[in-house]
């Protein structure tokens, strides 16, 4: 390693002294003026990476959701996954480390991961449309280029864009073709095959209006607009050309406000979507006549898809393990219709797509999905070999249609990661398959009232969790109150969690009507701010 090139380098990039950030569950994110130091040393630490598993990793920069003044940056692995965990270790270390103590950090990480400096290192870099995003990410390709590392810069591309480029180059182009047109043709010839049949035999068009949370999703939707099929009509807004990025738009703040974003006027029964500033996370909506808006989270989606699955399964005759993961966001009405009227096992995992991801992966099929509209469909390579030969081989043609519309449903769906357009192309075939309207969608199960708020405490460190965040083991005392006040209400369940990407602690409340869910929601807030160490007002009561 050439560290004098290295310590020079890195003084362009300097470090604002006593910063520290955490690889958290998005990756680095904070402000975009204090990211510089940090993407050079991903991409110092991605080079090493790509050496020790002689695979290209992907350096995307983005912070998603988050207001456009942020900015972030994560690091993808060999099959378009996130990070390993002792890797997201390093890569705390590596960016809290001052200049001097720069050299030691990557000796130590090199000999830890017996990482072969001799070796090749392939990087692909992409961005989303944050005006810092373009000089961040340029700082990552210096971090490359100082450790004798290749690159590709892909770009402006969407987050799951990247990690789908990340498995192509890896499998050789198994998973598809490291472009944008290739990621383009996969995904619609896959839609045209599934859809073909049935939209032969129906009049008219699938319509659907898009917010785009003025991010990348826009620029992306418009260009793979050429590769979809004239049935399918698509209406972008939010594109960017107006509003802010994120600003009263974009999937976080439809989910959390439950409502509208601004800049999309809707019908009554007029199916809507609204991705987020990557493009990884999606939610659907309407309203009805009376004037009422209904949200279609993340839940009401792995209902949909795994309700869709589960039947194609029977027909094609397919005995393969099959769940759903969510977590404890997931609101209790999905958990029991899934669980009660589908009959599919459902597991709970830690919030955080890897961690729904590890646990997707134990099963031949797992639908996992974050009620944020995080999720994808995980076939293993043994469930995939199977529907392939049977799609192909099968005699009995009832059979192999639904091997087929399996198959094509496998090549449709980013296995890689949570994708809003990949999400969004498989919804909106499944509604034209079933036949089902948006509100026909909506009626399989009705949500139960929640609520989520956050509190401010000195350290969120203080508390501690256990039961996949569903249950607080610290602070003394804290857990036996919110049983306590979960026991006053009707059809109630309450948890609390230190955030991973906000200095915040979240408070998740549901009930049997709305007001209940606000007062437990409000009573858990206060239990909070006294147990562990609130700071500021004490939380308000919420005026829904
Ligand atoms: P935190 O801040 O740890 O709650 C949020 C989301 C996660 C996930 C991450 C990464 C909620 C309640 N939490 O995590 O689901 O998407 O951001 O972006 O929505
Ligand atoms: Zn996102």
């Amino acid at each position: 390693m050439d560290f004098e090139a290295v310590t020079k380098y890195s003084k362009l990039h300097a470090k604002p002294p006593g910063l520290s950030l955490q690889y958290g569950t998005a990756g680095f994110r904070t402000k975009a003026e204090n990211l510089d130091h940090t993407m050079f040393r991903m991409g110092l630490l991605a080079v090493l990476r790509s050496k020790q598993t002689k695979s290209t990793i992907g350096v995307m920069v983005t912070a998603s959701h988050n207001p456009e003044e942020d900015n972030g940056v994560k690091l993808i692995d060999p099959l378009g996954e996130m990070l390993a965990a002792a890797w997201e270790e390093h890569a705390t270390r590596l960016a809290n480390a001052e200049e001097e103590e720069l050299q030691r950090v990557l000796t130590d990480i090199c000999r830890k991961e017996a990482v072969d400096l001799l070796g090749n290192a392939f990087v692909v870099i992409g961005r989303d449309t944050r005006p810092s995003s373009k000089k961040l990410s340029q700082s990552v390709t210096d971090g490359v280029s100082v450790l004798g590392g290749q690159y590709h810069d892909y770009g402006l591309v969407t987050t799951p864009q990247l990690h789908y480029m990340v498995c192509c180059r890896n499998t050789h182009g198994n998973y598809g073709i490291a472009t944008v047109e290739g990621y383009y043709e996969k995904l619609s010839n896959a839609f045209v095959e599934l859809t073909k049949q049935a939209m032969s035999q129906r009049d008219g068009h699938i319509s659907l209006k898009v917010d785009c949370a003025n991010g990348i999703g826009a620029l992306k939707l418009k260009e793979m607009g050429r590769y979809f099929p004239a049935c399918l009509m698509v209406h972008i807004d939010n594109d960017g050309t107006k509003g802010k990025l994120n600003h009263l738009c974009g999937a976080d703040f439809v989910k959390v406000h439950q409502k509208p974003p601004v800049g999309l006027e809707m019908k009554p029964g007029e199916r809507c979507c609204s991705f987020d500033g990557d493009a990884d996370r999606i939610v659907y909506y309407y309203t009805d006549v009376a004037g009422h808006f209904h949200l279609l989270d993340g839940d009401k989606i792995a209902t949909l898809i795994s309700t869709f699955l589960k039947e194609l399964l029977v027909k094609a005759g397919q005995t393969l393990t099959f769940a759903v993961v969510q977590t404890a966001y997931a609101n209790g009405s999905s958990t029991c219709y899934l669980e009660e009227t589908m009959k599919v096992p459902v597991h709970c995992a830690k919030t955080g797509v890897k961690h729904l991801h590890h646990k997707a992966q134990e099963f031949d099929i797992g639908v996992y999905f974050e009620a944020n509209g995080h999720g994808t469909v995980l076939f293993s390579k043994a469930a995939e070999q199977k529907i392939r030969y049977q799609a192909k081989e099968e005699k009995d043609n009832r059979k192999r249609e639904a091997a087929k519309m399996l198959e094509n449903t496998i090549d449709l769906i980013n296995q890689t990661v949570g994708d809003a357009i990949s999400d969004m192309l498989l919804i909106e075939a499944i509604l034209v398959l079933k036949n089902l309207t948006v509100a026909q969608w909506d009626s399989m199960y009705t949500d139960l009232p929640n609520r989520q708020l956050k509190v401010k405490v000195a350290d969120r460190r203080v508390i501690d969790t256990t039961d996949a965040e569903r249950r607080a083991v610290t602070p003394p005392g804290l857990q036996e109150k919110i049983d306590d006040l979960v026991n006053k209400f009707q059809l109630a369940r309450a948890f609390v969690r230190p955030s991973g990407t906000e200095d915040v602690v979240r408070v998740y409340a549901e009930a049997d009507t709305q007001e209940n869910a606000d007062n437990l929601a409000h009573e858990v807030s206060l239990a909070v701010y006294h147990l562990a160490g609130g700071v500021g007002e004490p939380p308000k009561a919420v005026t829904s």
